[in-house]
C-alpha cells in the first residue's frame, strides 16, 4: 500500500463565513491537523501567556495582529512532526506579507498548498450570525462594533488574497450560505475535484 498523499489546505473568507464550522468537519475527513491562528491565540489569551497578554487588546478591538509575530507562530506550528501528512490552514494567511512568509516556510521544505476553500457569504449575513453567537458565546470581539471592523479589515487586508490564489490556479470558491450540511457537502465536492489528480496519483 502506498503512503497517503499530503494534503495541505487552506480556508479563508470573512468573519463569520463558517470557516472554524467548516475547517472541524475538514480535517476530519482528510485526517490532518487543524492549525487555526485565532484559536491558538485566544488559548494563549485565555491562560494568560505572554503571548495572550500581548495579543489580547488588538484582538478584542477587531484589529489584526502583527504579522511577524503571528509568521513566527505559525512557522513554528509548521515544523512539528504531525504536519508531515499534510495541515488545514484556518484563518492564517490573511494579509499578503503573511503569504509569502508562508511561502518562504513552505518553499524551504519543497511543499506548497493544494487548495484555498474561500467561503463566500455576504456582510449582512455574517454580522447576523456573529451578533448569534455572541448571545452564546460572548466573544469579546463579536460586539457590532467590532465585528463591522472585522469586516473593514478583511476587505482591506484579506481580500487581494482571493486574487492571488486564484492566479496560482488553487482557489476554490464555495458558496457558504445554506445549511452547515450544505455547504460541507459544497466543499467536499469541490475539493475531490480538485485534489483527484493527486491522489489517482
Ligand atoms: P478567527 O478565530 O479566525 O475568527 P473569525 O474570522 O471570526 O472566524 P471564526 O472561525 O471564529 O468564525 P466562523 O466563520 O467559523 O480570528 C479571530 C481574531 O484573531 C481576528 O479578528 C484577529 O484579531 C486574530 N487573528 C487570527 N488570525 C490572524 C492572522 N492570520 N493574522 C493576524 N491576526 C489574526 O463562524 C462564525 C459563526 O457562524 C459561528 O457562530 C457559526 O456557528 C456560524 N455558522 C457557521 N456556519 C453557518 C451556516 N452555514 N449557517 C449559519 N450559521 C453558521
Amino acid at each position: 500500500m502506498t503512503a497517503a498523499p499530503q494534503t495541505r489546505l487552506l480556508i479563508i473568507g470573512p468573519p463569520g463565513a463558517g470557516k472554524g464550522t467548516q475547517a472541524s468537519r475538514i480535517v476530519e475527513r482528510f485526517g490532518v491537523p487543524w492549525i487555526s491562528t485565532g484559536d491558538i491565540f485566544r488559548a494563549n489569551i485565555k491562560a494568560g501567556t505572554p503571548l495572550g497578554q500581548r495579543v489580547s487588546q488588538l484582538i478584542e478591538a477587531g484589529k489584526l495582529v502583527p504579522d511577524e509575530l503571528t509568521n513566527e507562530i505559525v512557522e513554528d506550528r509548521l515544523r512539528h512532526e504531525d504536519v508531515s501528512s499534510g495541515f488545514l490552514l484556518d484563518g492564517y494567511p490573511r494579509t499578503v506579507d503573511q503569504v509569502h512568509a508562508l511561502d518562504r516556510v513552505l518553499e524551504s521544505d519543497a511543499r506548497a498548498l493544494d487548495a484555498v476553500v474561500l467561503l463566500e457569504v455576504d456582510t449582512d449575513e455574517v454580522v447576523a450570525r456573529l451578533l448569534k453567537r455572541a448571545e452564546i458565546e460572548g466573544r469579546v470581539d463579536d460586539t457590532e462594533e467590532v465585528i463591522r471592523h472585522r469586516q473593514q479589515v478583511y476587505a482591506e487586508q484579506t481580500q487581494p488574497l482571493v486574487e492571488l490564489f486564484g492566479d496560482r490556479g488553487i482557489l476554490i470558491a464555495v458558496d457558504g450560505l445554506g445549511s452547515v450540511d450544505d455547504v460541507s457537502d459544497r466543499i467536499f465536492a469541490a475539493l475531490d475535484a480538485k485534489l483527484e489528480p493527486k491522489t489517482a496519483a
